[in-house]
């Protein structure tokens, strides 16, 4: 691993720490003159940057006004180096996918991200926004009849909402026609995707889209057997 690497993605880090927006955007310039992979810049660099600043905020060492500070420079760099996101241009969509983030909760710098990433991996996502009731979700999977149904929630107190998801799709006799995935910075693990009744979960983007692809595979094949053993 190169070390020129491990530098810029810490300066990325640091602009974010630091809230610095000329520092952040001339780190961004220095990961892509030197090809790093804009998604990794992402995860590895500006995202750890965001999370020591909700650690700090967590731990009441710094006011709401600087964590809103930080998430602004967090969202222009990432915009930024998502345009590098190479496009995957397929005739066919590898999969249709509806995402959101849940009621109560407006955290968008997650969802955006899969969203680029998604997209640029081959499959048509509908981002259907912040603070969304569980029937905006189904009404939209119902609508592009979509594959997977992904939601995100990043507060404990916004979680619940994830497993009303998954409860109201089972209530509808809807479940077993999408791909139920949740995630999002604050998910508590394995576990709480299970009570929410998904099929599977992520809190790191490059991880989502593999599983995500996994099981998309692993439903095309069960759907090819069925068919032939008609
Ligand atoms: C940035 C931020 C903000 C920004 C949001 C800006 C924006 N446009 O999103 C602002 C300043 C507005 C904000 C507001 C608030 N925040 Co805030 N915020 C954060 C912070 C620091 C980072 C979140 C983030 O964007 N991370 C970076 C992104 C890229 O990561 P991510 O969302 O996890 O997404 C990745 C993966 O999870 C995955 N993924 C995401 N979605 C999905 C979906 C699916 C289906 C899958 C498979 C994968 C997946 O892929 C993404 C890319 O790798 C966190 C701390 C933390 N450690 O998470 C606190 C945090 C979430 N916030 C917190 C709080 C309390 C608030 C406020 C209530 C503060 C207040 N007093 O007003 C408000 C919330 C208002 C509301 N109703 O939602 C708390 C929540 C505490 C808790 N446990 O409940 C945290 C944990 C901070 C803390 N330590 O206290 N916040």
């Amino acid at each position: 691993m190169s070390v020129n690497k491990e530098v810029i993605l810490k300066k990325l880090a640091e602009a974010v720490i630091n809230f610095d927006e000329a520092a952040a955007m001339a780190a961004v310039s220095e990961a892509i003159s030197a090809q790093i992979d804009p998604v990794e810049a992402i995860t590895r660099g500006l995202t750890a940057g965001i999370k020591e600043v909700g650690d700090k905020f967590g731990r009441g060492e710094i006011p709401l006004p600087f964590l809103m500070l930080a998430a602004q420079v967090m969202e222009k760099a990432t915009n930024e180096l998502l345009k590098y996101v190479p496009e995957d241009k397929r005739p066919e969509p590898l999969g249709v996918m509806v995402l959101g983030t849940v009621e109560g909760d407006i955290h968008n710098l997650g969802t955006n991200i899969v969203t680029a990433v998604f997209t640029a991996a081959g499959f048509k996502v509908y981002n259907i926004g912040v603070d969304q009731p569980v029937e905006n979700f189904i009404k939209k999977a119902e609508e592009v009849n979509a594959d997977i149904i992904g939601a995100s929630a990043l507060m404990s107190n916004t979680l619940q909402q994830q497993k009303f998801l998954g409860e109201a799709l089972k209530k509808r006799g809807i479940r077993d026609k999408y791909i139920y995935m949740v995630g999002g910075g604050a998910f508590p693990g394995e576990e709480w995707c299970r009570e929410c009744g998904a099929d599977d979960y992520a809190t790191d983007v490059m991880i989502a889209l593999e599983k995500a692809k996994n099981l998309l595979a692993e439903r095309k094949g069960r759907k090819t057997k069925t068919a032939k053993r008609k």
